[in-house]
């Protein structure tokens, strides 16, 4: 069974940007679908809650130089 989040991104300016965070989530073991929005400042990420670590998803947002604050 699947799980989805939004987290609040922050430092999203364009489609470049999006693109940037949907590869870094989607690098992530266990995720199965991601939707960012530059213009909302959010990230949709379903996923597989046996399998995915919310904690090294929300990391790997950050190593792209993206600030997550929820
Ligand atoms: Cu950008």
């Amino acid at each position: 069974m699947m799980t989805t989040v939004q987290l609040k991104v922050q430092g999203m300016k364009c489609g470049g940007c999006e693109s940037n965070v949907r590869e870094a989530v989607t690098a992530c073991p266990g995720v199965t679908a991601v939707k960012a929005s530059h213009k909302e400042g959010l990230v949709d990420i379903e996923y597989d809650p046996d399998t995915a670590v919310l904690a090294e998803i929300r990391k790997a947002i950050v190593d792209r130089g993206f600030t997550v604050s929820d």
